[in-house]
C-alpha cells in the first residue's frame, strides 16, 4: 500500500512533532550529513564539462525524487508513520506562518547574523549543528524574503507557466533552455540578476541563508520545497499523458551535451536507477 505525503498545512500537532523528531534522530545518527555531502558532490554547474545529474539538466526532477525518497526511507526507519510533507509556496506565503513555526521548521534568522533562533533546528537547541557547509558557520541561517534586497516568492502564475508546457525538456538540456517544463520549474531564467530566478530557484533565493547554494540540504526546508517540486512533476504527467522524460536517447558524439546529461534509460548517479524507473512511484507514495 502506498503511503501519503501531505500538505504541511494538513499535519496534526503530533504529526509535526514526529516529523521533526525523526529528522533530529537521522541527524544524530550521522545519516543526515551524508545527504548534505551527496548534494554538494552533485552540485555541478553546466559551465563545467562533467556529467550533471542533479541540477541544470533533465534529470533535475528524477534526481531529487530519488534523493527525497532516500531521506524519507531514513526517516521511516526511525518512525514508520513519518512521510515528508510539502510546502505549497503559492499559498502559504507569510514569513510568520507555516511552515516557519516553532513546532516545525522554526522561523526567520535574526537581523545581525541571520541565525535562526527558534524552533527545533536552532543551533542553541543543541541538536542541529551544521558540519558540511559551504562556509564554517555551524548554525542554520535564513533571510526569508531577503529583507534588504527583497525577493518576491514564486507565484501560482509562474508555476502554471511551467506546468502548461507539454514538452519535458529541450536541447541544449541545460540552464539556458527557454522551452520545456523542467527548466521552467527548476527556474533558470534569462534576464539580469534576480529577476531571472523562477519557481524552484526563486524559492531557494527567497528563503536565503543556507538554502542558497550547494549545502541547502542543511535547512530542513529543503525537503518541503522539493516535495512540492516533486508533486509538480506528477501534476505535469497527469496533464500531459502523451509526454515523458526527455531525452529518450543520449545525445550523440558530436553534441556538446554528449556524456554530460542522463537520458531516459541511463543510470542516474549516484544510484543504480534510471529516470524511466522513477517516472511513476505511485506504488510507493502518493500526494494528498
Ligand atoms: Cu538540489
Ligand atoms: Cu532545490
Amino acid at each position: 500500500m502506498a503511503y501519503t505525503r501531505k500538505n504541511v498545512r494538513a499535519l496534526k500537532r503530533g504529526e509535526r512533532r514526529r516529523f521533526v523528531d525523526a529528522l533530529l534522530e537521522v541527524k544524530r545518527r550521522g545519516e543526515y550529513d551524508e545527504f548534505v555531502r551527496t548534494h554538494i558532490a552533485h552540485y555541478a554547474p553546466d559551465g563545467e564539462h562533467q556529467l550533471r545529474s542533479a541540477h541544470m539538466a533533465p534529470s533535475f526532477l528524477p534526481w531529487h525524487r530519488k534523493f527525497l525518497l532516500e531521506l524519507e526511507r531514513a526517516l521511516r526507519r526511525v518512525d514508520g508513520s513519518v512521510t515528508v510533507p510539502y510546502w505549497d509556496w503559492t499559498r502559504d506565503r507569510a514569513i510568520d506562518a507555516l511552515p516557519w513555526t516553532d513546532d516545525l521548521l522554526g522561523g526567520n534568522g535574526r537581523r545581525s547574523d541571520r541565525q535562526v533562533m527558534n524552533g527545533p533546528f536552532a543551533y542553541r537547541e543543541g541538536r542541529w549543528k551544521i558540519t558540511d557547509g559551504v562556509t564554517e558557520v555551524p548554525y542554520l541561517t535564513r533571510d526569508l524574503g531577503r529583507a534588504r534586497h527583497p525577493v518576491r516568492l514564486s507565484t501560482a502564475r509562474d508555476l502554471e507557466s511551467a506546468l502548461a508546457d507539454p514538452v519535458y525538456d529541450s536541447p541544449p538540456w541545460d540552464s539556458t533552455v527557454t522551452r520545456g517544463f523542467r527548466n521552467k520549474l527548476e527556474g533558470w531564467g534569462t534576464g539580469p540578476g534576480r529577476s531571472a530566478w523562477r519557481n524552484h530557484n526563486r524559492v531557494h533565493q527567497w528563503v536565503g541563508g543556507v538554502m542558497v547554494g550547494g549545502a541547502s540540504v542543511n535547512d530542513p526546508a529543503f525537503w518541503l520545497v522539493h516535495a512540492f517540486v516533486d508533486l509538480q512533476w506528477t501534476r505535469w504527467q497527469l496533464r500531459h499523458p502523451g509526454h515523458r522524460y526527455l531525452p529518450a536517447e543520449p545525445p550523440g558524439r558530436g553534441d556538446a551535451q554528449h556524456g554530460r546529461i542522463v537520458a531516459r534509460h541511463e543510470r542516474l548517479p549516484p544510484w543504480d536507477v534510471t529516470p524511466a524507473a522513477l517516472e511513476d512511484l505511485s506504488g510507493i507514495y502518493r500526494y494528498v
